[in-house]
């Protein structure tokens, strides 16, 4: 069986977890937090990112769209990719669009947004200004139609599902406007529909429980 190492909090974990969910493989999950020191953890995943898989005879991989290509070729069935060279390419690239010039530009502003850090002024304008740039980007390939790459649910859903909340939110809570929803891009209304899967109500529910342990627990 397949372990996903990691947590609910990750946004690239819950993208791995809905590609498995999706795709009906069995799975279980192994709670690894952030900036892991433990070699076992660094073998698996040299930068201590999380996530990373197990399989049953012991080997890892790190990367979350690398896992799920892995996990694309290990079961093709339900695809989450087209069949046709091109088509899945192109939603490579949207997935690419989204964690690369989107949510990795972002992540400079997550420490002031979630965790309680701050993020100069300088360092807010420069991700405002390439931000603002990306996401005119992205809106020229992204369709939204009602997924993101036309017709059909694709792990760019399952990708942008994961991240395009956490885009609008940190810069709504850092820059003072969700730049997303200021270009247009209504994610909150895609989000919704996404989550009218089965998938995804598993995924947010584990996230939900995991949150209030967490809360619980500090007191
Ligand atoms: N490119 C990586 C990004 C993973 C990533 O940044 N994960 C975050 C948690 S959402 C993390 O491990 N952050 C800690 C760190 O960067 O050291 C992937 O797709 O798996």
């Amino acid at each position: 069986m397949i372990t996903l190492c990691g947590m609910s909090l990750s946004n690239y974990y819950n993208k791995v977890k809905l590609v498995l969910l999706e795709k009906g493989l069995p799975f279980q999950e192994e709670l690894v937090k952030t900036f892991s020191n433990d070699p076992e953890v660094l073998a698996a995943s040299p930068l201590a990112k999380i996530p990373f898989i197990r399989l049953a005879d012991g080997r890892t991989l790190c990367e979350s769209e690398v896992i799920c290509e892995y996990l694309e070729a290990l079961q093709p069935t339900p695809a989450l990719l087209p069949t046709d060279p091109f088509e899945a390419a192109k939603v490579r690239e949207l997935i690419t669009f989204v964690e690369l010039h989107l949510e990795l530009v972002a992540r400079e502003l997550y420490g002031q947004a979630f965790f309680g850090g701050s993020c100069s002024e300088s360092n807010q304008q420069r991700v405002r200004k390439q931000l603002t740039k990306n996401i005119e980007a992205f809106k020229r390939l992204a369709k939204f139609s009602p997924y993101i790459a036309g017709d059909h649910y694709t792990m760019a859903d399952c990708a942008a599902w994961a991240s395009l909340s956490v885009v609008g939110m940190a810069t709504k809570a850092v820059l003072g406007e969700d730049l997303l929803l200021a270009a247009g891009i209504d994610w909150k209304t895609y989000t919704r529909f996404i989550a009218e899967r089965p998938a995804v109500q598993r995924v947010v529910a584990d996230r939900k429980a995991d949150a209030e342990k967490a809360a619980a627990a500090k007191g």
